[in-house]
């Protein structure tokens, strides 16, 4: 389309396990747009390369330790050090597509058994996705991609609560969107573009920015 900068552009965010194939749909989506000349880039959480995320890839490689409530809140805050440049992307007219959000935030410290609402509290007030797609795949199965690295949660018994508690935050708010990840690595963009043209298109005409609540 070339209606393209008329507004906002949409943030488009993919969450799962680890496994799931975020990354390289959040990849082929990022050509998918740029060939259409839709202007778009890929954001990642953590990002490792701020202070605080470096503090979290430290823990994240073991290299340190912090208490599970400590760990939350840094990565609570390492979105919170980017609300602003986020803000300021999306409203010059680019559209982000994210790899992890305050969903994982959440579904991660929920299942070490953190209270669910004293999870959330943190990321109310940061900017929303317009779109979620929740890559779905038994644990068992992304388990089976291949050996888990060395890092913290690549265990088989971690994902499995981590997955429940992904299926518990997901609504039917119309943002949600469940893609089987167990599909072919086509067939699943395919469907993410279909889903994401249309949002991209609302945010094009000033659908205005979402907080998280
Ligand atoms: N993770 C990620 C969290 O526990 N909380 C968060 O807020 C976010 C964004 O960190 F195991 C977890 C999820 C995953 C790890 O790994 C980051 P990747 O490979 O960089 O996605």
């Amino acid at each position: 389309g070339s209606a393209a900068f008329s507004s906002r552009g949409a943030f488009i965010l993919l969450e799962g396990l680890d496994r799931s194939g975020k990354t390289s749909q959040c990849e082929r989506l990022l050509a998918f747009l740029t060939d259409r000349q839709i202007p778009a880039e890929i954001w990642r959480y953590p990002d490792r390369r701020t202070t605080v995320g470096k503090m979290i890839s430290s823990y994240l490689s073991k290299k340190s330790e912090l208490d599970d409530a400590t760990i939350h809140l840094l990565f609570a805050a390492n979105r919170w050090e980017k609300r602003e440049e986020m803000e300021a992307r999306l409203r010059s007219g680019c559209t982000l597509i994210v790899d992890r959000y305050s969903f994982s935030g959440i579904a991660f410290s929920a299942a070490k058994g953190l209270d669910l609402d004293w999870c959330k509290a943190p990321e109310v007030g940061l900017i929303a996705p317009d779109a979620i797609f929740y890559l779905q795949i038994p644990p068992e199965i992304a388990a089976g991609r291949g050996q888990y690295g060395e890092e913290r949660y690549e265990r088989l018994s971690f994902q499995k609560l981590v997955a429940k508690q992904f299926e518990n935050l997901m609504n039917d708010d119309g943002r949600w969107h469940v893609i089987d990840a167990q599909k072919g690595i086509d067939e699943i963009q395919r469907h993410i573009q279909e889903l994401s043209l249309p949002v991209i298109e609302r945010c094009h005409q000033g659908a205005p920015l979402l907080d998280m609540r």
